[in-house]
């Protein structure tokens, strides 16, 4: 006999878990299926940014506890280029601020929140294919498969899952960027209380933190990049170097990977009962720290829009979803393209192309349109709260 659930969500990362608990607010019971175990899951160093709307969200679904006691506020960024640190303050021009607190943390607090209320999370169970005519997804657990039938399907299995493959016939805009990050996750205080996004003649590199104790740095690389020609040494004194930042000291490496760099969007998000959420949809340079906030919202969305099905029978939302979800990605998509054109160094680049960009980070920095267009669309636009 085959399983049966309301919703079947394959994907344990900030998608699936909060669609989870959304639904499971609303008395809506949902299976999720991760192919990774609880440790690896919990453990994953990825995102660590969430704008104004998203810790908003979480606030509202009862998950504000240790976001507001160890999440750190942030009213805003530097930019460091040419010898000089420039602040744009996010309170001061669009009166939001974010919070840094680790995807990792995010994770923990869903899995915690799921357990805690009974929510069935099935650890290394893997999604082997999503038939959307029924809807069913085939998994393999403990040797075996299983098949799991629900009312609806939500593919949150991030970039490489089969979620995407399921939504055969959609259109996929995909743009690969010449570089990627190399990033490093130290125990050794931040030399800065708040970000620094710098561009060097070297390139990138991003000054980010986890606590008071732990920072997190990024260099820019070549997307193939082999970590084996990173000796410590020389990662620290490229940062040093790239931030402007002499005080930086070092620390234990925590963690240490080579992010290669996307934009990709799938259009439509949903086929029949099978829908799209986070990265599985859509895909962002980390540049304007949008992944894991487009994925709480992409959910958010999702989750009133199965609520109104289950509870009035009405499917206009869920029709509209992509309709829905399509110019929040895209704006995204747009500022993360933006920063990351802003501040990387393009290979092959010649003096004008430089001279160019440091032209660009000047007026960003010393317009007050410009600060502010930045401020509003990092922080995210007052319209990504999140009504439950
Ligand atoms: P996720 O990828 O987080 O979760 C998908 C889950 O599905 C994973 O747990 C995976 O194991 C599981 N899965 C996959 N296939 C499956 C299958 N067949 N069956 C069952 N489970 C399956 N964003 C930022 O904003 N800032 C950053 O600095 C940043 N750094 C990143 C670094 C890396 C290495 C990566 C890969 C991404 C980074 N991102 C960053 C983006 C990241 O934060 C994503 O936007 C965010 O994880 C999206 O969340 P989900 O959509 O839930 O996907
Ligand atoms: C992080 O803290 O990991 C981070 C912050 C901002 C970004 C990307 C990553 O743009």
């Amino acid at each position: 006999m085959n399983e049966r659930t309301q919703v079947a969500i394959v994907g344990a990362g900030p998608a699936g878990l909060m669609l989870s608990h959304l639904l499971h607010l609303a008395g809506i019971q949902s299976v999720v299926l991760e192919t990774r175990d609880r440790a690896y899951v919990e453990a994953r160093v990825r995102a660590g940014v969430l704008e104004h709307g998203a810790a908003e969200m979480l606030r509202a679904a009862g998950l504000g506890a240790r976001l507001d006691r160890e999440g750190l506020v942030h009213r805003g960024i530097h930019l460091n280029f040419d010898g000089g640190r420039h602040r744009i303050d996010f309170e001061e021009l669009v009166g939001r601020t974010i919070v840094v607190y680790g995807q990792q943390e995010v994770v923990r607090d869903l899995i915690q929140a799921r357990l805690q209320a009974g929510g069935d999370v099935r650890f290394e169970a893997e999604a082997v294919a999503i038939d959307t005519p029924g809807p069913a997804v085939t998994y393999r657990a403990g040797g075996e498969e299983h098949v799991l039938e629900a009312d609806f399907v939500a593919g949150c299995d991030g970039s490489h899952g089969v979620g995407r493959r399921a939504l055969n016939g959609a259109a996929v805009f995909d743009h690969e960027y010449e570089f990627g990050w190399l990033g490093v996750l130290a125990r050794t205080p931040p030399a800065s209380e708040e970000l620094i996004y710098a561009y060097h003649e070297h390139g990138f590199a991003l000054h980010s933190m986890r606590s008071p104790e732990v920072s997190r740095l990024y260099l820019q690389v070549r997307p193939d990049e082999e970590l084996g020609d990173w000796p410590e040494q020389r990662i620290w004194s490229e940062l040093r170097l790239r931030l402007g930042e002499p005080g930086l000291r070092e620390g234990e490496i925590l963690d240490v990977g080579v992010t290669p760099m996307r934009s990709l969007v799938v259009e439509p998000m949903q086929k029949g009962r099978l829908f799209l959420a986070g990265d599985a949809a859509h895909v962002v340079p980390p540049t304007g720290a949008k992944g894991m906030n487009l994925a709480l919202a992409d959910v958010a969305v999702l989750a009133a829009a199965m609520v109104r099905w289950f509870r009035d029978a009405d499917d206009a939302a869920l029709d509209a979803y992509s309709l829905t979800c399509l110019p929040r990605v895209w704006r995204a998509q747009r500022f993360s393209w933006f920063m990351t054109n802003l501040l990387h160094l393009g290979r092959g680049e010649d003096e004008f192309e430089h001279r160019l960009r440091l032209a660009n980070l000047a007026y960003t920095a010393s317009s007050r349109a410009a600060s502010a267009s930045l401020a509003e669309n990092y922080v995210g636009a007052a319209t990504d709260g999140v009504t439950l």
